[in-house]
């Protein structure tokens, strides 16, 4: 009879979880109806896997064990994305925003496990608007960088462009909320140190501009990681000047260990250190090429100057270095591997769709060049690895570590991404893959910035730490504060205030979005 109950209390529980999905996604639906929301999807339309996976830009999380969304909303307007926000907020459902979907987490379509969740998926609201002007831009937060950059060029006949990263189909809406550094970051900062007004929709549902929404939030969006604060709706961008033809350079080697370590230690004294018109980034991978190098300038002598002086005085030679004169707005398409300008603003693309995992740190004191034959030594057992090595100096090393929460400016020579990227399911190899990665990190730290580790926030990595949602409130700021420092310095604590102030009910959350404070 006992028995019997219980099973009965079992069944009964069952068909409780399943009624209430179903009432969630009912009342969802009706809500988002009722505000006049009609591109949605969910769990049972036709549409929904395609939808949810078309922006899964890290194959590791195209998996059927990983919980998935309620629905997956496409707000044309800000008026729809406002309602879709709305309504998720009353229905207690968690809401994870998605721009280019390139979080190296997942953060942007996963849950923390606490909640059921809903995907607001921004990609039709990618409207770029250029006031020639005043060299502005209004930029809805789910264009891509890639779009970003074709309609600035597009329509300053080249004349202007905007300093954010180098991969095309990254979203505006992510890599601005975490700073957002690329080719022109030397000579103008980051993404985010050039942002002048943001729309952002709060946990109560409130539309706030800068002037709206204070000095502190607005602070805390521009580099403080997405995710946290709100939905940017959209962001104004200050647009700069760019020459009309540009110089750029590659080059790539395949070369053993000890003459790699050779440039890369002749590179971290002169990258750093070149005017600000210079941008020249290594990638490194476990086959031992150097390739990619490039440099942009505004004038070819000099440009030819500085490029000899670097390659002759090194193991790289100066045969077959491809010196090319072209648009800034070119260089991009370049760089990025892409044929032609309109490829910049086409998201179908499966650029970037690799199983993979990242890590990154800066480095304030130069490698020496024992440490660096030992890194190439240990990246060469790795085919799958790669490190990226980006040059800083010049406008980051002019720039106040707090004017935005991301800190890492002077005496940073340069930030080190490590990277390991497979393309196949691959039946657990992945756990090799990570944990190569993990020792060569760990080999890293005695190289790197200390005291604390250092870390760049759009280079998303859970392994320094994630915060525990589930349970009653406690002290979950200062327990965050282990990664956060790691990505923001002493920028950390006017983050917790802010954060206080604009979602003290931790609406907007995931496993690394900064808590609220509880006192
Ligand atoms: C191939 C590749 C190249 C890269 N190159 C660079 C580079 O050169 N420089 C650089 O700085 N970074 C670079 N990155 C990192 C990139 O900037 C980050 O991964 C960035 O966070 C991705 O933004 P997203 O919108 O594409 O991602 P998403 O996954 O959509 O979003 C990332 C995070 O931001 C949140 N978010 C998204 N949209 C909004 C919004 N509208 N409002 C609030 N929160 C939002 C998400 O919830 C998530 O937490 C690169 C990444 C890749 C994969
Ligand atoms: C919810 O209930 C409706 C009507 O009974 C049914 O058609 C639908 O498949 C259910 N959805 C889920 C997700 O169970
Ligand atoms: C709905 O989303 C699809 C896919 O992104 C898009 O093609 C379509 O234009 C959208 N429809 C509306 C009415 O916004
Ligand atoms: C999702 O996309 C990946 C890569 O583009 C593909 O391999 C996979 O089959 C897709 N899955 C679904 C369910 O569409
Ligand atoms: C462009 O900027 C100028 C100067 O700030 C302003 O007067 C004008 O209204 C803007 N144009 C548009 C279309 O917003
Ligand atoms: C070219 O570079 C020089 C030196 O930095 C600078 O003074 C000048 O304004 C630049 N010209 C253009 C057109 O950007
Ligand atoms: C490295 O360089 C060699 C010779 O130039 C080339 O054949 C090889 O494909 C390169 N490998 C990678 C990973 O770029
Ligand atoms: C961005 C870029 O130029 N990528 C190139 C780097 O080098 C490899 C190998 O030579 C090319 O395939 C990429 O297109």
């Amino acid at each position: 009879m006992k028995l019997f109950l219980l099973l009965l209390s079992y069944f009964v529980s069952v068909a409780n979880a399943a009624q209430s999905t179903n009432t969630t996604t009912t009342s969802l639906t009706s809500c988002l109806v009722s505000a006049d929301v009609h591109n949605f999807s969910i769990a049972t339309s036709s549409s929904y896997n395609h939808l949810l996976n078309f922006s899964i830009r890290n194959l590791r999380f195209v998996d059927p064990a990983i919980a998935r969304p309620v629905a997956v909303v496409q707000p044309g307007t800000k008026h729809q994305l406002q309602s879709a926000v709305v309504c998720c907020i009353n229905l207690l459902l968690s809401i994870r925003l998605r721009s280019g979907g390139h979080s190296y987490e997942g953060l942007s379509y996963t849950a923390d496990g606490t909640n059921p969740f809903v995907v607001l998926d921004l990609m039709n609201l990618n409207r770029v608007r250029v006031n020639l002007t005043d060299s502005t831009a209004w930029v809805e937060s789910g264009a891509t960088i890639g779009e970003v950059y074709y309609a600035v060029a597009d329509e300053s006949g080249g004349s202007l462009a905007f300093p954010a990263g180098s991969c095309p189909t990254v979203g505006s809406g992510g890599q601005i909320a975490g700073g957002g550094y690329g080719y022109l970051s030397r000579k103008y900062g980051l993404a985010a140190d050039n942002v002048l007004d943001a729309v952002l929709i709060d946990s109560a549902g409130r539309v706030l501009d800068r002037s709206s929404m204070g000095e502190d939030v607005f602070w805390a969006i521009r580099g403080g990681g997405g995710g946290s604060w709100g939905a940017i709706y959209a962001w104004k961008l200050r647009l700069v000047p760019v020459p009309d033809r540009v110089t750029t350079c590659q080059l790539s080697r395949s070369m053993p260990s000890r003459p790699v370590a050779e440039l890369v230690h002749k590179w971290q004294h002169v990258s750093p250190a070149l005017p600000d018109e210079f941008y020249l980034s290594v990638t490194i991978s476990a086959t031992v090429n150097v390739t990619n190098s490039s440099s942009m300038c505004n004038s070819s002598d000099r440009f030819h100057v500085r490029c000899r002086y670097w390659l002759d005085d090194s193991r790289a030679g100066t045969q077959r270095v491809g010196l090319c004169e072209m648009s800034w707005v070119e260089s991009a398409v370049r760089f990025a591997g892409l044929k032609s300008k309109s490829d910049l603003t086409d998201r179908s693309t499966s650029y970037g769709k690799i199983y993979s995992k990242s890590k990154s740190d800066y480095v304030r004191v130069p490698i020496p060049l024992s440490g660096l034959t030992g890194a190439f030594n240990w990246l060469a057992k790795e085919p799958k690895s790669e490190i990226f090595l980006e040059p800083y100096g010049g406008a980051m090393d002019r720039m106040p570590s707090h004017d935005v929460p991301f800190p890492h400016r002077r005496g940073n020579l340069y930030g080190i991404q490590y990277i390991v990227g497979w393309t196949k399911v691959d039946d657990g190899a992945r756990y090799k893959y990570v944990a190569w990665l993990h020792e060569f990190y760990e080999y890293m730290a005695r190289y790197v910035s200390k005291e604390p580790t250092t870390a760049y926030v759009n280079y998303v990595d859970l392994d320094l730490g994630v915060v525990d949602w589930s349970g009653p409130d406690r002290d979950r700021a200062g327990a965050a504060r282990v990664w956060g420092e790691k990505y923001f310095l002493g920028n950390y604590d006017r983050l917790v205030r802010a954060k206080t102030a604009i979602d003290p009910g931790n609406m907007f959350r995931h496993q690394q979005s900064i808590p609220p404070s509880t006192s």
